[in-house]
């Protein structure tokens, strides 16, 4: 099986987290934190600073590792590891880029219904700030057939 490790980055300055609208490749037209496919010779932080920066101008020095989550598939064609880390400052301002759409969102309006469908599981638990450890199993539509969740302390 051939897993790919990805990062997904959302910035949270409460009661706002900032996020993106893809638009275009994997999950366009939903609303997402910021990240994508780990580069041969960088650690997962730096992965997740460069595409954070790639994709909202933003640049991020200090963040926090709230979650990893396994998503796989019923064809393994898509498997990944998505390591989600939790950022509260940052420098620079959102910008729009190729990729991605930044948009602020209050935490009580936050549009689950254009997001990735695993998302309303686990964001709450990010949002509290606790840590968390998951898989989700999807179906060839990008349903969710299965999943497992933990909070761990
Ligand atoms: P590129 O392939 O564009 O990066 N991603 C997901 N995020 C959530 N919340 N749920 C999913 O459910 C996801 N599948 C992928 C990981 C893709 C970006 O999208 C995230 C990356 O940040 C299936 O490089």
């Amino acid at each position: 099986m051939n897993k790919k490790i990805l990062t997904l980055c959302i910035i949270h300055q409460h009661p706002k987290i900032l996020l993106g609208m893809k638009k275009r490749g994997h999950g366009e037209g939903k609303w997402n934190g910021f990240g994508g496919k780990v580069e041969q010779g960088e650690t997962i932080e730096e992965a997740a600073r460069r595409e954070t920066k790639e994709e909202a101008g933003i640049e991020i020095d200090k963040m926090n590792k709230l979650g990893i989550l396994d998503f796989e598939y019923q064809d393994d064609s898509g498997n990944m590891e998505v390591h989600i880390f939790c950022a509260k400052e940052f420098e620079g301002s959102p910008t729009e880029s190729e990729e991605m759409k930044p948009k602020w969102f209050y935490i009580d309006k936050i549009p689950y219904d254009q997001m990735w469908s695993d998302d309303k599981y686990w964001l709450p638990i990010f949002l509290d700030g606790k840590k968390f450890e998951g898989k989700f199993f999807f179906n060839e539509a990008n349903e969710i057939i299965d999943y497992s969740l933990l909070e761990i302390n």
